[in-house]
């Protein structure tokens, strides 16, 4: 099997649809996918043209032999609209050029490779770094991130921010109200990593349970810095799609019933702060139900310092977590009611969430 990388561009009709055309042809006739970068826009490089491209690399396995892998990716090209005229570099629907094929030098009249210019252009190494930052150039003996490093190319490459992407799922609600289990189940569906709360390792929140006035402002403090720190270290190994049990709002909504008015001014600007620092969550679902039904899953799931929690306490958490959901802005909201607790709920639950995210995500 040999591996291939391509890089695929075009800076005229519909780019983002002509580059997946193409990568499902390659698909079907010319090898397998086995990872792809993220889409760039850049200006067109070296060439005088207002159209912008839309450029990826992709990586594939393939059967073929670099003679035959071109010959199928021309066809590919001319099959999705490509027109070649005289001007070498005029504008295209589509181009897929080979940049490396395994750690071949070949230099034939119609067919270089590796790709000559690959190396001075941005447009090829942001997403090349992307996907293969290590792999060594065979002539210039550098790895794609020190060319990426090194190279003077004016043109930025720019990540094309894609629409309503789904990256991280935070799901709230009071205590007893079955986060926890959603979330783990939602992570299993959707194949995503959990992020769980840490609430067990805070010392702070027994003591708090006996003091409430005394702990109060240490405990919210902590339980802040503690889950900026823990949401920060995920983003920063974890690529895959994040659910979690929590959203850092819930400092917020916390603090604003536990701390006197005048603390909580206080926490409230150091919350925003943190806020800003931390990527932002594309969904956030709150689970909401009767204290009645809290308290019951409270006493069924036995946490001792749970247990001296008031009707009164959950009557105002809940009060203040609707209040709070309501005020966030900018990132999708689902609100789920659970008038009761049964075997299925979960999965009742999921298929809703599910729906919704068919509709909101692309
Ligand atoms: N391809 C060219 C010429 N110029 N510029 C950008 N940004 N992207 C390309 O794919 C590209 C180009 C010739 O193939
Ligand atoms: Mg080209
Ligand atoms: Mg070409």
């Amino acid at each position: 099997m040999n591996v291939a990388f391509l890089c695929l561009g075009g800076n005229i009709g519909n780019r983002i649809e002509n580059i997946k055309s193409a990568k499902k042809a390659i698909n079907s006739f010319s090898g397998k996918i086995v990872s792809q970068s993220e889409i760039y826009e850049t200006e067109a490089w070296g060439i005088d043209s207002e159209n912008k491209y839309l450029n990826q690399v992709i990586k594939i396995n393939t059967k073929l032999n670099a003679d035959d892998l071109l010959k199928s990716l021309l066809q590919i090209e001319k099959k999705l609209g490509r027109k070649r005229d005289s001007d070498k570099n005029s504008d295209r629907t589509i181009d897929i050029d080979i940049l490396f094929f395994n750690s071949e030098i070949i230099t034939k009249k119609d067919l270089e490779i590796p790709h000559p210019r690959l190396h001075l252009r941005n447009f090829v190494l942001k997403p090349l770094n992307e996907i293969a930052g290590d792999l060594i150039h065979p002539i210039q003996k550098k790895t794609i991130s020190a060319l990426l490093k090194l190279n003077k190319d004016k043109l930025k490459a720019k990540p094309l921010v894609q629409k309503n992407k789904l990256n991280y799922i935070c799901i709230e609600g009071n205590i007893g109200s079955g986060k926890s289990t959603l979330a783990k189940v939602l992570s299993k569906k959707l194949n995503a990593t959990f992020l769980p709360e840490e609430f067990e390792d805070n010392l702070l929140l027994p003591l708090f349970y006996e003091d409430k006035k005394l702990f109060a402002f240490p405990l919210e403090y902590s339980f802040l810095i503690a889950r900026f720190n823990q949401i920060q270290q995920t983003f920063k190994s974890e690529k895959k799609l994040i659910v979690s049990d929590y959203s850092l709002y819930k400092c917020l909504w916390f603090a604003k019933i536990n701390l006197t008015p005048k603390d909580y001014n206080i926490f409230k600007k150091q919350f925003n702060l943190i806020l800003d620092q931390l990527p932002k969550p594309d969904l956030i679902i709150h689970l909401s139900t009767s204290t009645k039904n809290l308290k019951q899953n409270i006493i069924k799931r036995g946490r001792k310092y749970e247990q001296t929690i008031s009707q009164k306490y959950l009557n105002a958490i809940s009060d203040q977590y609707t209040k709070g959901f309501k005020k966030i802005k900018g990132i999708k909201k689902l609100s789920l009611t659970i008038s009761n607790y049964h075997p299925e709920l979960e999965l009742a639950l999921i298929k809703e969430i599910n729906n919704f995210i068919k509709e909101n995500f692309a």
